[in-house]
């Protein structure tokens, strides 16, 4: 497609011209998840936070978050001297939406001295409120770890219950939990799930952290494979055996396997996230011409510099965790 060949071309040129640096999520379209070395426009391909991490490493000026709003407010409290754009603020996500700093203020005051876990997944306001954040590739040592016999777990109400099945047992730890829920995790079924392992009896499973409890406790057992974060799901492909897979997750997180294991057949019934779908390579190219213009507005994530300090706080006693 010549028209997308020249947007790349144009937003690899502007990326070196303006010193900006391009972040891909994993359930970005795959033309998203070309590398820069590759011929594409991503400088970093991933998760949200190891997106977050690695670009304020760069210490670029200018990020350009392909990927949904919480995401680039994580990256601009990381780097909180770089101007992040993020293409379309219309890329939302009903976790993070689901909950704000007031909400955290009240379960605080409702059951006072219990410590907040905040999933990464919520805006910095949210964040600014909890004693430590999580992702879900290290959501089960923090939880475990945290002191006490009990924890605020937000905002996903089956990552929690998941975490809790987990913990339980273990540590007798009681997990309060919220009512948030990914609507792209959410739609998995037990009955969708057991039809594609009757008909694909040697596939392993995939499967996200914030997907129901109730699917995974009626499927994981049964075919073998593994629950976990984005992260946690590609490596374990890298090293399974096996060389089939169901994927219960975002429909291009399908993509990202089969382009990086084309040897191996993953079955992905596709349910695709509309927010992330808000970006592509045109909008792309917009944010990226309109850095440092009056147009940047348009795409700039503004984060208040108290709230910013103080989402800090958490993700930084995650990361020392790590
Ligand atoms: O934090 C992320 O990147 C998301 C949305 C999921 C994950 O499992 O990595």
């Amino acid at each position: 497609n010549p028209k997308l060949q020249q947007a790349i071309d144009e937003i690899r040129e502007l990326k070196r011209q303006k010193g900006a640096v391009v972040l891909s999520h994993y359930y970005m379209p795959a033309e998203l998840q070309v590398t820069d070395a590759d011929g594409g426009i991503a400088d970093f391909v991933g998760d949200s936070l190891g997106l977050s991490v690695a670009a304020s490493q760069t210490r670029a000026r200018a990020i350009v978050f392909c990927g949904v709003k919480f995401m680039a407010e994580t990256a601009k409290v990381l780097s909180p001297a770089a101007t992040v754009l993020l293409p379309s603020m219309k890329a939302g996500c009903s976790l993070a939406v689901s909950i704000s700093g007031e909400d955290v203020r009240f379960l605080k005051k409702k059951y006072p001295g219990v410590p907040v876990v905040a999933y990464v997944n919520t805006y910095a306001e949210t964040k600014a409120e909890a004693d430590i954040c999580c992702t879900s590739r290290n959501a089960l040592a923090i939880a475990k770890a945290m002191p006490g016999d009990q924890l605020i777990f937000l905002p996903d109400l089956y990552m929690g219950r998941n975490l809790q099945t987990r913990i339980k047992a273990e540590t007798g730890k009681d997990l309060i939990l919220w009512q948030g829920s990914c609507e792209v995790h959410e739609q998995f079924t037990p009955n969708q799930i057991m039809g594609l392992q009757m008909m694909y009896p040697e596939a392993e499973l995939l499967v996200h952290w914030e997907v129901p409890d109730e699917v995974i406790m009626r499927t994981l057992s049964r075919s073998g494979g593994i629950l976990g974060s984005t992260t946690d799901i590609i490596k374990y492909v890298g090293e399974s055996q096996a060389q089939q897979f169901i994927l219960a997750s975002e429909c291009d997180l399908g993509a990202t396997l089969r382009g990086l294991y084309p040897q191996k057949e993953f079955v992905v019934p596709c349910i695709r996230c509309p927010h992330m779908k808000q970006i592509d390579v045109y909008r792309t190219l917009a944010a990226m011409r309109a850095l440092d213009t009056p147009a940047e507005t348009d795409f700039r994530i503004e984060l208040d510099e108290e709230i910013c300090r103080k989402a800090y706080l958490p993700i930084r006693r995650m990361l020392d965790f790590a």
